[in-house]
Order: structure tokens, then sequence, then C-alpha cells
């Protein structure tokens, strides 16, 4: 199997000297900024945010000869923009947006504008958990064979600001989110992979439905050149497989049959040219039954480039977790400390209690996405023993677990670490597992984890140093 020479499906975008505006100047709308201005166009960088909030960012794009308008509410405040270009943050209905298209103007997302100026042929993974992690390990697994490859998206790393990287490349394999994915118009990877879809980002989204068919954008222009893989032990992605146009390869930790799967404990995938051999699972660098998942998954794109097997598993055993999913942050006084702040919906955070086992002293809490948190209370009922509940949904989650199991609620984080370390024993583990977004007590899900690791480093020099 080889990479394909097609890159680009689509019409071209014509940029030199068209009026384009940049919604969101945060990291996404900078580097379209940067990467618009390169290609001649009249840029205008607009952000709902007043001009004192945008002060680095506003500075960016007026040097680099782009307009900024603070405080963007309306299509008016544009002046006749060409076309738009949408940060996943601004939400579709934004009525801007409403109001573009309207008007007969072009509205497109960052990924879509990526994708048009795009060299290479394109990785793209998504699901609701697990997306980030089966990327990396695609990045690796490629670099392990040799393989060219520019790895971005919404691991935090805008794709745009790589497309020009990606002219050594042979192939990009992009993160890509439902919020990305609700502005594609011609975008067509030709290997989309899925993971999963559970219940998330249900305030931006109107109900699940909504939020699937986001995900299936994914699809909807690929055809019998390119491949779907498709992780069928998850019900609504097993569905798809009838419905897709490009070739499906299944993974399945269940099924004997499935192009990735699991074979006397070890990970196998047939990507078409017969059955291989990566490891057995007591070799996976990383625990949990999803990221065996992950692995076959990343497998089988890799494969699919023309990686080998011994290739495919070096890259593998050399895969890292990211920082603040399922992190060792340190152990105080024989009391484990684990940073699990990416787990930011309830499914992702269910499957890391199952991980961890019990029993658990947890930190839980956040913005709540309207999400239900029944099964999470259950779920936080059976593995702890005490649950210290943060930010807004707090008082929902504590509701969902029940009298069974102590809880208390915290209005910060250095309260929640204290209350948490107070209250554990030696050989106990607390970790923080939010199972909500970050945005009501924190800048994001990596500020979050790094005040968790803060105060825990402090607890950690407290207690060296006795009397002190
Ligand atoms: N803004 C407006 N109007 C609005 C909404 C937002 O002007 O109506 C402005 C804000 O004032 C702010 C800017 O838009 O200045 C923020 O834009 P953004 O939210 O798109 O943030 P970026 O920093 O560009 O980060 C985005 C992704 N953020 C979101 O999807 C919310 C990052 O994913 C991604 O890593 C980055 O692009 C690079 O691709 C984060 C995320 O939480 C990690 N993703 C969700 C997830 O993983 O579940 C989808």
């Amino acid at each position: 199997m080889t990479i394909p020479t097609h890159t680009v499906f689509g019409q071209p975008i014509a940029l030199s000297d068209r009026r384009v505006a940049v919604i969101g100047l945060a990291r996404t709308g900078l580097a379209c900024v940067r990467f618009l201005v390169r290609r001649g166009a009249q840029v205008i960088g607009a952000d709902a945010k007043p001009i004192d909030q945008l002060a680095d960012s506003a500075h960016e794009v007026t040097s680099l000869g782009a307009e900024v308008v603070p405080e963007f509410r309306e299509l008016e405040q544009l002046d006749s923009p060409d076309l738009l270009v949408v940060s996943p943050g601004v939400p579709c209905n934004h009525p801007a947006l409403v109001q573009a298209r309207a008007a007969g103007i072009e509205v497109i997302g960052e990924i879509e504008l990526a994708y048009r100026f795009c060299p290479t042929p394109m990785i793209a993974i998504s699901g609701t958990n697990g997306k980030g992690t089966t990327t990396m390990m695609t990045g690796l697994m490629l670099e392990a064979a040799g393989i060219g490859n520019v790895v971005a998206g919404n691991i935090g790393l805008p794709l745009i600001s790589q497309i020009d990287r990606a002219r050594h490349a042979d192939v990009v394999v992009a993160e890509v989110s439902s919020f990305q994915l609700e502005t594609v118009v011609h975008f067509r990877p030709w290997i989309a992979v899925l993971l999963n879809i559970t219940p998330d980002h249900l305030d931006r989204h109107a109900d699940l439905g909504e939020y699937a068919a986001a995900k299936l954008r994914l699809f909807q222009n690929q055809t019998a050149d390119d491949y779907s893989i498709l992780c069928t032990d998850d019900s609504t992605v097993a569905a798809l497989q009838e419905q897709l146009s490009a070739t499906v390869l299944a993974v399945s930790t269940d099924s004997a049959v499935s192009a990735g799967r699991l074979e006397d404990n070890h990970l196998i995938i047939d990507a078409g040219c017969g059955p291989q051999r990566l490891l057995s699972r007591d070799e996976m660098p990383v625990s949990g039954e999803h990221n065996i998942t992950n692995a076959l998954a990343a497998g089988l794109a890799a494969s699919l480039c023309g990686a080998s097997s011994e290739q495919i598993a070096q890259g593998l055993r050399s895969f890292e977790p990211a920082a603040h999913l399922l992190q060792e942050v340190t152990c105080v006084e024989g009391v484990r400390f684990i940073d699990d702040s990416k787990a930011t919906n309830t499914a992702a955070a269910i499957a890391d209690l199952s991980t961890l086992g019990g029993p658990l002293l947890v930190i839980a809490g956040g913005q709540g996405k309207e999400a239900d948190f029944s099964q999470f209370g259950r779920h936080l009922a059976h593995w702890c023993r005490f649950v210290c509940l943060i930010g807004e949904s707090g008082p929902a989650i504590e509701a969902a677990i029940g009298d069974d199991v102590d809880t208390r609620r915290a209005a910060s984080m250095q309260e929640a670490v204290e209350e948490c370390y107070r209250r554990a024993e030696p050989g106990d583990t607390v970790v923080l597992l939010p199972g909500c977004a970050s945005f009501d007590m924190f800048e994001d899900q990596t500020h979050r984890g790094e005040q968790f690791t803060r105060i825990v480093r402090e607890i950690a020099q407290r207690e060296a140093k006795p009397g002190v």
C-alpha cells in the first residue's frame, strides 16, 4: 500500500487582493491571519473581545498589515468581506455567520482553508475520545517508517499553521473536532478515522444527533479511492459501515474478523495485504482497553501509508501519554496523585475510572456542557470513597452520586486538593478527573491540570520539610 499522489479536491480559493475576515483571534485565528497575509489577501481579524483583552493578538494582526475589529457581533462591522474564515470556538449560528451566508458570502472553517491548500493527502482522525492519542500514535508510526508527516489540528497546533511545512512531507495527520468539521465543505481526507461518538459539547450542538452529524462530515466527500477506519465497538460508529463510499476497515477488540483486532492477546492489523502482528497487549506503552482500539486504528492508517508491522510496533512502543491524561504527578506520604484534566466529558472520565480501579479520591466537576451526569455519578459511587466537587456542575454531579459516597464541594482547586489529601491514607490515589470542560474556572484544560500539579508539588515540598 502506498500514499496516493492526489491531494486536494474542490475549487482552489483565490486569495490575492480579496477581503478575507478571520473570526476569532486566538491560536487558530492568528495562524489564519499569518497564512492569508502571506498569500496576498486583505485580512480583517475580528473577535468578540474588547480591544484591551486582545492586546497581544491585536498587536500581531496590525503589525502584519491587517485590520482588527474588536467587540465583533454583526457582519456590517466587517465592511464587505469576500470570504469569512471561522475559528472552531465560534458557533455556526453566530449572527454574523448567519447574515454572511444569507448575503451569499462564503463561510468556511480553518480546516477547510487548510485542506484547500494542503500539498499532501490527509489522514483525519476524529471521535469524542482518544483522537489526540490516535493522532500522536499515527505520527510516531509514520516516523518510525521514515514516512514524512506533519501532525496538527485540534491537538493544539492549528492545521493551517503547518500547511506550508507540509510541502516537505508525504502525508498530513490531523486531529479534527466536531467544531472544526461543522464548517468543512470540500474537505476529503484520504483516510478518515472515527473512534467513537458519545454525548459531548451539548451546550454547542442542539442534541446528540447534531453532534454526530458534525462528526460524519469527515466522510461526506470520500469516494471509493479513500479509506474509512471505523471503531465498531461503538454502536453509533458501527451503524455507519454500510453507508460510506470509501473502503471501510473496521477495528474491534470484540470481533475475530475485523481489520484491526486482538488475537491471543496480540494486536493484529490487516489493511488488505494479510494479517500482521504488531505486539502483545502487555507490551502496550499505555493502559486501558480504549488505547488498544486507538493503537489498532493508528496501525491501520500507518499500514495504508506503507509502514511495516515492525515499524508500526516500534512507533507505538515510543508513544508517551500526553500531559494531563492519566499523568502521575507524584507520590506524597504514600498518596499517589494523578492528573487527568483532559477527561473533559463523562465518557472519557468513566473509561478512565475503570482503567484506574478503586478506591479513589476524585476531584470532579467543571463546565457541564449540558451533559447527563447519571452514569458518571453511578461510576463515581462505584469507584470512589470520596469525591470533591468543583465548578458549575458540582451540584448536579453530587446529586447523581447519591448518598453512598462521601462528597464535598470546594470553591477552588487549592481547597479541593487539600481536602482530598487531608482525607487520603497511604496507598490511596487522588485523581483530578473532571468529566467536564474547564472554562468556568480556568483558561482551559491545560491550565486546570497545571494548577492541580502545582498545588500537589507544593504539598510534596511542605511534607518534605516537616516543621517549616
Ligand atoms: N470568539 C469570538 N466569537 C465567538 C466565540 C469565540 O470572537 O462567538 C473568539 C474568542 O473571543 C477567542 C477566540 O475566538 O479570542 C477563541 O477561538 P477558539 O475557541 O477557536 O480557540 P483556539 O485557541 O483557536 O483553539 C482552537 C480549538 N478550540 C476549540 O475548539 C474551542 C482548540 O481545541 C484547538 O487545539 C486549536 O484551535 C488548534 O486547532 C481545544 C478544544 O477544547 C483544545 N477542543 C474541543 C475538544 O477537544 O473537545 C473541541
